[in-house]
């Protein structure tokens, strides 16, 4: 599939999931430890616990579990009991959660005091939307692609409805790569539309003191994906690139 048509079924699952994962609240404080979850990017479950660490503005350390790949999922049965997911762990409360709902409710309760909003909350009208992404990219992020054993986990900057980012994930997760995701969802009207293409006519400046801020001050501006990988000290943009980094350095 061409990389036009890959973003333009990314724009239609994220339009189809109504742009959850986009926005995220201004201040959320950040747990001293990162949070992990066993994720299958194509997952219609997985998909709601990180729209929810989107809106969140949570970070965690994603291990990929892709159909196909036993090690992973007998590490995931080792922990949890169970081949499924997602699933969750917390070490700032020892907590290990199964299941989209317990974990989103989880999440919601810990870390906003709230209960989960009515737009990311289960039902059959959101679970079916979330099928729908899936087939929209065709089952991508599903299946495990045979690659190369990684040393180091890589570090992806992204927002959960992000269309490019989207595929990166998707890449990572097929090849078994483990990543800490870096949640910069958009925090202002400033921050809507494309990098080169803000919704505002002053200078575009991120809030201050947050994720976006630190992100700016590093590389001049905000945008997403933004891959770094440890093992090669690389560091890049743009979507095309990545994925061809990605099948160039880890397909086996
Ligand atoms: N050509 C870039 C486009 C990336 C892009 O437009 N990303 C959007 C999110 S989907 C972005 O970073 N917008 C600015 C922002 O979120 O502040 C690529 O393929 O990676």
């Amino acid at each position: 599939m061409s990389h036009s048509v890959d973003v333009l079924t990314s724009v239609l699952a994220s339009t189809v999931r109504s742009w959850r994962g986009t926005s995220t609240k201004r201040k959320t404080p950040e747990p001293e430890m990162l949070l992990t979850l066993y994720d299958r990017e194509g997952c219609p479950d997985c998909r709601f616990v990180r729209e929810a660490l989107t809106e969140l503005n949570l970070d965690v350390n994603i291990v990929p579990c892709p159909e196909g790949n036993k090690e992973a999922v007998a590490e995931l049965k080792k922990i949890s009991g169970t081949p499924l997911v997602p699933f969750l762990t917390d070490p700032n409360t020892k907590k290990q959660i199964s299941g989209q709902d317990s974990i989103v409710s989880y999440l919601f309760k810990e870390y906003r005091g709230t209960s989960v909003p009515s737009k990311l909350s289960s039902g059959i009208r959101n679970a079916i939307a979330s099928r729908i992404a899936t087939t929209l990219r065709n089952g991508s992020g599903i299946q495990y692609h045979l690659a190369k054993p990684v040393a180091e986990p890589l570090t992806l900057y992204s927002f959960e409805s992000s269309p490019y980012t989207r595929l990166v994930r998707e890449r990572l997760c097929e090849y078994g790569i483990p990543y800490t995701l870096i949640n910069l969802g958009k925090q202002q009207r400033a921050d809507m539309g494309p990098a080169n293409f803000r919704m505002t006519l002053k200078e575009y400046k991120p809030l201050p003191n947050s994720k976006r801020d630190t992100f700016f001050k590093q590389h001049g501006n905000v945008q997403v994906p933004f891959l770094i990988d440890p093992n090669t000290e690389l560091e890049l943009f743009e979507s095309k690139q990545i994925l061809d980094y990605l099948d160039n350095t880890y397909a086996a």
